[in-house]
């Protein structure tokens, strides 16, 4: 191994020895600690300590680092401390997930890091919006975010390589490129010889380097960092290295041939880099064993008192709590003035008011810019505010979705607008794993609104129709609202992006145009959790949101006999139970009507609530009126016949009958 001084200081040779023994010592502990059963799992990172330290020690303390389940050398280069490295391990409350999560799932602002969810991917996409961020600030920062050669066929890497280079972010792309992915060879993982050589593709710069050399790797960081943080682009880093145990500790590596394993042992990242800093005699053997007994110590000390932390009292509020970011609702006043408006000139309004409100706030989405969107929400946006914050995005759902997180978590508001709801499931995990389970897990919350233009009657067939609100109500730590009128939804969206934690704002599309109201014209907020009592009556509570409001007003204006309280939910989570409840104990009997299928539809769980809280005043068996358990089709009498519209009304007689 060929190690360059360049013109690195003594001192700065020795500091850099010190880094990289530290998280060979702390996982020599970490195994034997394992085996004594006192800490769960260990990933370990032996023999690829130089990429994480390197890079790490390259960059500024205020720089953020993205790294990955080997890089514990991320964790001790940038300062943190090993006594709370050691509770998280243990689960305990010194850690930095109150317990809740695993080994390095987690991130602290405190140390700029960002630590990954199991998916892996999604964390690229992430480094993708903190550097957005810093590039709009134009601080000069850069960030890097760490994979595996495994995780490069995930789809989260191409469409985060590809949103970097089109918007040229200063993203380092480091890939650890050590041989297996678990236990797959990289000859089954992917084709390319070296990841040097996408780089052409994705339009981007892209080395590869020898990932054991300390040197190599810190030098080479800090020539990028120089060239990108004043030249803002993303750059593929290709370190070679080797996974010298398994996976995990649990299971092995019988499945690696000895004579590679034999072959990488020679290239060992510290143990060469000693070699040579004892050949070039920058240091003594005196001097290495006395950096290797004081850090003994440190490791011991911190674990003792890791260890002697007692374990996390239970605090049931407290995990209920924690799904959101504290936040309180302040009311804005609606104004007297009003104008006429469609719900989409609504939404538009409320969007256009919160951005005169936000300095911070930017919108990503396909076509939104120039085009103002499919639905022509943004129009004249991009005239108003600019291309840096009305922002067309490529094709990318998921890794823009993360960028929001990051976004978020470097200080800024984001709304994405999916271009329609149904193409969420292309950005389903980072929503429902990383923006919904940060705050719980560390602490992080992501200030994000996803708008989701929904629903069917406009003959749009199965994949530009579909209600798909309850895959998110069953996601705890996102927030659900659905308005079904422009008043509402103007107040809810401006709430909801006032709310630092995660929205899915439902929008139905057959609404926009067809569905106006008097509308304030100030910028108001309506609070989200609470439901409207549309109508008033004694004999039937009607519980519904979005469109079968509408289905339910039309039923009721044509059976001015029937006496029922129409309940408007607007926001699915938190549900306004108290309102529910209210009603139903007053009336006696309850149907829920919703566009989304019957079978695992929120009305499910309404209707369940409503047994186990009313059910000494029900009169009869709570009823549901949905759409029919199939894909929404295409052809208008096969929607017709799909949606509850015609069926509701004969439900709601067969209940007040009853
Ligand atoms: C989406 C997803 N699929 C599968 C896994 C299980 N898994 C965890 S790590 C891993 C291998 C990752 O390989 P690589 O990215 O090369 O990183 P390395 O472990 O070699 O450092 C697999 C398959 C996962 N965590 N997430």
């Amino acid at each position: 191994m060929q190690f360059e001084k360049s013109d690195l200081t003594s001192e700065k040779l020795i500091e850099l020895y010190k880094s990289i023994l530290t998280p060979r010592m702390v996982e020599e502990k970490m195994l034997i600690l394992l085996r004594q059963g006192k800490i769960s799992k260990w990933f370990s990172g032996i023999g690829q300590e130089a990429i994480s330290v390197g890079v790490t020690a390259a960059l500024s303390q205020d720089e953020y680092i993205l790294p990955m389940h080997r890089n514990l050398g991320v964790f001790t280069e940038k300062g943190v401390p090993l006594e709370r490295l050691f509770a998280q391990f243990q689960g305990k409350m010194n850690g930095f997930t109150k317990g809740r999560d695993r080994s390095f799932h987690f991130g602290t602002q405190k140390y700029h890091i960002i630590g990954m969810i199991s998916h892996l991917g999604p964390q690229l996409g992430v480094a993708d919006g903190i550097a957005l961020a810093d590039k709009l600030h134009k601080n000069d920062k850069i960030t890097v975010v760490f994979t595996g050669d495994g995780g490069t066929s995930e789809g989260d890497f191409h469409e985060a390589l590809n949103v970097a280079a089109v918007w040229d972010l200063p993203v380092i792309f480091v890939i650890e490129n050590n041989g297996y992915g678990l236990s797959t060879p990289s000859s089954q993982q992917f084709r390319c010889k070296q990841f040097a050589d996408k780089g052409k593709g994705y339009g981007m710069e892209a080395y590869t380097i020898d990932g054991n050399n300390i040197l190599e790797v810190y030098s080479a960081v800090k020539k990028l960092k120089q060239d990108i943080s004043t030249n803002p682009k993303p750059i593929i880093l290709e370190c070679m290295t080797f996974r010298m145990r398994g996976h995990e500790e649990s299971s092995g590596t019988k499945y690696i041939p000895k004579e590679l394993i034999d072959a990488w042992a020679e290239k060992d990242p510290v143990e060469n880099y000693e070699q040579f800093l004892l050949s070039e005699k920058v240091m003594t053997t005196e001097e290495i064993e006395k950096i290797k007994s004081v850090l003994k110590k440190e490791i011991d000390v911190s674990w003792k008192k890791a260890e002697s932390e007692g374990n996390i009292v239970l605090n049931p509020e407290l995990e209920l709590s924690d799904i959101y970011k504290e936040y309180h609702f302040t009311e804005i006043i609606k104004s007297d003035d009003s104008s006429e408006k469609r719900l989409v000139d609504a939404i538009s309004d409320g969007l256009k008011q919160s951005f005169q409100e936000h300095d911070n706030l930017i919108i990503m989405g396909q076509d939104i810019a120039e085009y103002g969107g499919v639905f022509k929400v943004t129009d004249g946006f991009v005239k108003e505010f600019g291309e840096d914050r009305i922002r067309n995005t490529p094709i990318c759902e998921s890794a823009i979705i993360s960028a929001a997180l990051g976004l978020s978590i470097n200080g800024y508001k984001s709304v994405m607008e999916m271009q329609f709801a149904d193409f969420v499931s292309s950005g389903f995990n980072p929503i429902v794993n990383n923006l919904a389970k940060t705050h719980y897990r560390w602490g992080q919350n992501a200030d994000v609104v996803v708008r989701m233009p929904t629903g069917a009657g406009v003959q749009a067939g199965p994949f530009h129709s579909q209600s798909n609100e309850a895959w998110f109500t069953h996601t705890p730590g996102l927030k659900v609202v659905y308005p079904a009128f422009p008043k509402d939804a103007k107040g809810l969206l401006i709430e909801s992006i006032n709310d630092p934690n995660p929205i899915m704002f439902f929008e139905h599309k057959s609404l926009y145009r067809s569905c106006s109201g008097m509308v304030p014209n100030n910028y108001y907020t309506t609070p989200i959790g609470k439901a409207k009592l549309l109508k008033k009556g004694d004999d039937v509570s009607i519980i519904s949101y979005g469109m079968g409001i509408h289905w339910a007003l039309d039923v009721l204006r044509n059976n001015p006999d029937i006496s029922a309280d129409l309940i408007d939910l607007r926001t699915l989570i938190p549900l306004d139970k108290d309102c529910i409840f209210s009603s139903v104990k007053k009336t006696g009997k309850a149907i829920v009507l919703h566009e989304d299928c019957m079978i695992g539809g929120f009305g499910a769980d309404i209707t369940s609530m409503i047994s186990e809280k009313c059910f000494e005043y029900l009169d009869a068996a709570v009823v549901r009126s949905a759409s029919l358990d199939t894909p929404v089709p295409f052809a208008g009498l096969l929607e017709e016949n799909f949606l509850p519209k015609n069926r509701f009304e004969s439900k709601l007689k067969q209940l007040l009958d009853y």
